[in-house]
Formats: C-alpha cells, sequence, structure tokens
C-alpha cells in the first residue's frame, strides 16, 4: 500500500463526547452513525501524539459492534502513521490485559472497547476508552484536550484497505503500520503466575476437598478463567461456567453483583453448595466474591487484602499504601491505621489511582462498585482478585466467612449497601444534588433520628502526585457515630440519570456483627431518602438495585 491510499474524510464535530466514569459510553446505534467513531478516534490521535511513529494497544469485551470498531480503529491507526498496532485475537482483550500488555511492551497507550458491565447487543450500549503509555485510564486532564478536541473536529483520516484477519495469530501489514495478532490471555496470566503461588492454589484443587464456581456472565473473562483456574491450576472442568464470551453476554447484564449473578449465588447456597464463588464483568474488571452462603462487600474484600498481603508471594514483602475510592467503606482505613500503612480516598474511577500507584505511594486499591487492584496494571482487575482470595484460602485453609469474621473482630466492620436509583429523569437527578448542596452549611451538629452529623460536603480532590483539582465529586455525610451517607449521580450510564446512595455503618461489638445489613442500614436508608427528598423529586419510592 502507499501513502496515496490514505484519505482524509471532512467530518462535523458531534457535541456529545465527552467522557464519563470510564470513557464514552453511548448506544450502539450512536456509534454507528457515520464518523461518531472516527471522530472520537481522530480527537485520540491528534492530541496523543506520541502515538504517530509509535505502538497501539487494541482490544474489546466482544461486545457487539466490537469486530467493526476494531477494523476501523486499525486503519485509522494506519493512516495517522502508528508504527505498530497489537490487537488481541478476535479483537479480544479485557480491560487488565489491555493494561498489562500496554506496559509489558512499553507502548504509547491503549483503546479499549468496551461499556464494562452495561449490557450489550444492536439496541444496548458501547463504549470506547484510552488508556496511556502506564496502562492507566487517560487522567481527566487528558480526557478533556480529547473532548475539546471532539468540539472543533473536521476531518479524519483513514485508508481503503482490505479487512485485517483478526483471528489468526501473527503479523500482517497496512501500508507502513504492522498489525501483530496476539494470544490476549498468555502475557496476562504470566503475570498472575508471578504474583501468585500456583502451586499452592494447585494443591488446595488437587485435595479434591475444595470447589469453586467462576462465572464469565458470557463475558470477555471465560478464555482467561478457564485457561487459568482450570487449566494451569487444576480446578475441575467446568468450574468457569458462562465461559464463551458472547456479543450480547446471552441477554443479560454482566454485572456481577447479588442481583445480576443469581446464578452464581444460587450455587453458592443452601445444600451442596461450591466453597467459593467468583464473578467477574463484561470486561474483566470487576469481581465478586462469595464462600459458601457468604457474600464479602468489595469495601471488605479491600480491606481484608490489604491486612493479608503478607501472606500472598507477589506482595510478600509489604505494601506501601492503600488508597479506596470516596464511596467506598472505610474498612480499608481502619487496617491501613492499625498497620501504620498511608491510606487515600479519591475520587469515583480508576483513573484517580494511576498516580498514587505511579508514585508507589499505595499497593492496593479498590472500590466499591466491585473493583479491586494493585500495582500490577493500572486498571482494576477481576481474576487477579480471584486468584488473590484462592492463595488466600489456599494458606489460611480457614473457609471464607472465617477470613472475614476474624477481620470484623479484629478491626470492626463496616456494614455497607449501595441503592442505585436508575433512569431516572435528568432534571430531577440535578435537583437532588442541588437540593442537597444547598443544605450542607446547615448540617453539622444537626440531629437526623438520633445521628448527629458530624460534617456534610461535596468531596473535592486535590491530587498529591500532581496537584490537579477535581470538584463535585459526591455529597458526603458522616456521623459522629462513624456511619456515613454519601450521594452521587453516575458517570457511566447512557439512559436518563442513575442517582447512587451509598450508605455504611460501624460496628465495633462482634457480638453485634453478624445481624442482616439491610436491618442494620435501615434507620440510615430512612435518613438518606428524606434528607435528600429522593420519593418527591424522582417519583420513585424503591431503588432500582440495591447491592
Ligand atoms: C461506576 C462505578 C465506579 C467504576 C465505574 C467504571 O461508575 O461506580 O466505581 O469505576 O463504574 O467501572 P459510575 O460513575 O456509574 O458510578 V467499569 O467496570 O464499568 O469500567
Ligand atoms: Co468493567
Amino acid at each position: 500500500m502507499t501513502i496515496m491510499d490514505i484519505s482524509t474524510i471532512t467530518t462535523q464535530p458531534f457535541s456529545d463526547q465527552r467522557p464519563g466514569t470510564s470513557g464514552l459510553r453511548k448506544k450502539v446505534r450512536v456509534f454507528q452513525t457515520p464518523h461518531y467513531l472516527e471522530n472520537f478516534v481522530q480527537s485520540i490521535f491528534d492530541t496523543q501524539t506520541d502515538l504517530k511513529g509509535g505502538t497501539l494497544v487494541l482490544g474489546g469485551d466482544g461486545r457487539y459492534y466490537n469486530r467493526e470498531a476494531i477494523q476501523i480503529i486499525i486503519r485509522m491507526a494506519a493512516a495517522n502513521g502508528v508504527a505498530k498496532v497489537i490487537v488481541g485475537q478476535s479483537g479480544l482483550l479485557s480491560t487488565p490485559a489491555a493494561s498489562c500488555i500496554i506496559r509489558k511492551y512499553q507502548t504509547s497507550g491503549g483503546i479499549i472497547l468496551s461499556a464494562s458491565h452495561n449490557p450489550g447487543g444492536p439496541n444496548e450500549d458501547f463504549g470506547i476508552k484510552f488508556n496511556t503509555a502506564n496502562g492507566g485510564p487517560a487522567p481527566e486532564g487528558v480526557t478533556e484536550a480529547i473532548y475539546t478536541r471532539t468540539r472543533e473536529i473536521n476531518e479524519y483520516r483513514t485508508l481503503t484497505a482490505d479487512e485485517i484477519d483478526l483471528d489468526t495469530p501473527g503479523t500482517q501489514t497496512l501500508g507502513d503500520t504492522r498489525v501483530e495478532i496476539v494470544d490476549p490471555v498468555a502475557d496476562y496470566a504470566a503475570l498472575m503466575e508471578h504474583l501468585f503461588d500456583f502451586e499452592r492454589i494447585r494443591q488446595l484443587f488437587g485435595a479434591g476437598l475444595f470447589s469453586m464456581r467462576f462465572d464469565a456472565m458470557h463475558a470477555i473473562t471465560g478464555p482467561y478463567a478457564r485457561h487459568i483456574l482450570e487449566e494451569m491450576l487444576g480446578a475441575e472442568p467446568g468450574s468457569v461456567i458462562n465461559g464463551e464470551p458472547k456479543e450480547d453476554f446471552g441477554g443479560a447484564h454482566p454485572d456481577p453483583n447479588l442481583v445480576h449473578a443469581h446464578e452464581l449465588v444460587a450455587l453458592t447456597s443452601g445444600r451442596g453448595a461450591v466453597d467459593f464463588g467468583a464473578a467477574s464483568d463484561g470486561d474483566g474488571d470487576r469481581n465478586m466474591i462469595l464462600g459458601r452462603n457468604f457474600f464479602v462487600t468489595p469495601s471488605d474484600s479491600l480491606a481484608v487484602m490489604a491486612a493479608n498481603a503478607h501472606h500472598i508471594k507477589g506482595y510478600a514483602s509489604g505494601i506501601s499504601g492503600v488508597a479506596r475510592s470516596m464511596p467506598t467503606s472505610q474498612a480499608a482505613d481502619r487496617v491501613a491505621e492499625a498497620l501504620g500503612l498511608d491510606c487515600y480516598e479519591t475520587p469515583t474511577g480508576w483513573k484517580f489511582f494511576s498516580n498514587l500507584l505511579d508514585a508507589r505511594r499505595i499497593t492496593l486499591c479498590g472500590e466499591e462498585s466491585f473493583g479491586t487492584g494493585s500495582d500490577h496494571v493500572r486498571e482494576k482487575d477481576g481474576l487477579w482478585a480471584v486468584l488473590f482470595w484462592l492463595n488466600l484460602l489456599a494458606v489460611r485453609k480457614q473457609s471464607v466467612a472465617a477470613i472475614v469474621q476474624e477481620h470484623w473482630r479484629r478491626f470492626g466492620r463496616n456494614f455497607y449497601t449501595r441503592h442505585d436509583y436508575e433512569g431516572i429523569d435528568t432534571a430531577a437527578a440535578n435537583g437532588v444534588v442541588t437540593h442537597l448542596q444547598a443544605r450542607l452549611a446547615e448540617l453539622p451538629g444537626s440531629a437526623l433520628d438520633g445521628y448527629t452529623v458530624d460534617y456534610a460536603d461535596n468531596f473535592a480532590y486535590t491530587d498529591p502526585v500532581d496537584g490537579s483539582v477535581s470538584e463535585n465529586q459526591g455529597i458526603r455525610i458522616g456521623f459522629t457515630d462513624g456511619s456515613r451517607i454519601v450521594y452521587r449521580l453516575s458517570g457511566t450510564g447512557t439512559e436518563g440519570a442513575t442517582l447512587r446512595v451509598y450508605l455504611e455503618a460501624y460496628e465495633p461489638d462482634p457480638d453485634k456483627q453478624n445481624r442482616e445489613t439491610a436491618e442494620v442500614m435501615q434507620p440510615l436508608v430512612t435518613i438518606a431518602t428524606a434528607l435528600a427528598e429522593i420519593e418527591s423529586r424522582t417519583g420513585r419510592k424503591e431503588p432500582t438495585v440495591i447491592t
């Protein structure tokens, strides 16, 4: 191919291409609008100039429109002078595997195609995200630059060429660009083997006394989990369920929580239950951990990991600190305090952990939304969390429930729940926040149903590494007994608005730590719904999802 074949296509800006919490997410039909995907991709090339002459990693979670989008992006990469594109075979890469490959081969960054836990299919969601050379989601400065470019763009570059064969590993060329199709699992599996004691986990499975199920939810982690859990670690064949990635995730929400992973929940409950259950989401960065008849909240999972990191090969030399997103429970803070570790509270979204990880201020981090991870990559990592737990179970030889209950006795328990009001009117959702904002000044010191407000604010974060400031990250209301209510609006939805209400209550008394979460949280739920005037403002009596 000669340079002659490159064409410059005239286009007009779209006004709605500002990335949210994790990239640009829209309905598939929006991405199929002529020039829509191309404008966003060209805006990445126009602003991320290191990509010219550099290497780009490319892959997605396999949802509907993944393959078409990959072909479009490869052609545009070639037309924009990218020297090499590393693509996951069949266009597949989990989000953590993409991060791993970006780092391992010292590339200039990556484009990940995913709308994560959002449903897939012709009438559902698609998404695109740019990750920088450290493997992490682009920080706000970069996403804002890309967005600014989308508002003024008037042309993009592409070329006419046959489609790349995405299914055969090996190198192909497109003009001066090399396109390398790679095994999506191999590099990631090698990294996991380096971090965890695979021999010990093999013994756990080999003894025949331990059973597990991993629910890939018809999404990207199927091939990763089958290879690592069943082939490398010897988990019984069939331990991985729903392991075939499908373009529409079997028509379900690939969201690993108690509501959407009900099949897995049933397998860990009642008679004949397995000892351990885990699930991951559409793009493989989330995780849910279950023991037999036992649910580990993501906030607790982070805290347990921090308290037990010394048992794990890859972290045995010590961890430097921990971070959690603001709405995540303060369970990790208690561990950090007891162990003398630095602890950071960041806004929601993995991008805020990157600087702390790069500066080695933290080793572990997590979010209440089923995300945990470490400095091994710059994304949250679902299977990593599962392997961490398996390694821990193999070392401590206790059940999941015993480990967590022992943790509560030592550090206290942070009861936790999140109520989501999905698909509400955007103006009504903004009205809730404005209303709460107006009440913040008067709340401290006042009593709400017997709870005394300690502080009330709208969370703002100053990055301790680069000094960048992120404001309006959620309303926090803290009470004198350590309990807390947090409100924020989702930044990943594609229809209307979603109000999230996060609730937390601290219980130091071991005799009271086994109460039902719903019962413990009820007084706070009542306060939270009344204070925000949720019913009158949104017309909703009940949340759509409780996790
Ligand atoms: C949600 C979660 C947030 C997470 C983000 C991306 O964002 O709350 O913790 O980082 O999804 O996760 P929001 O703005 O809708 O609350 V993933 O697995 O969807 O990439
Ligand atoms: Co995800």
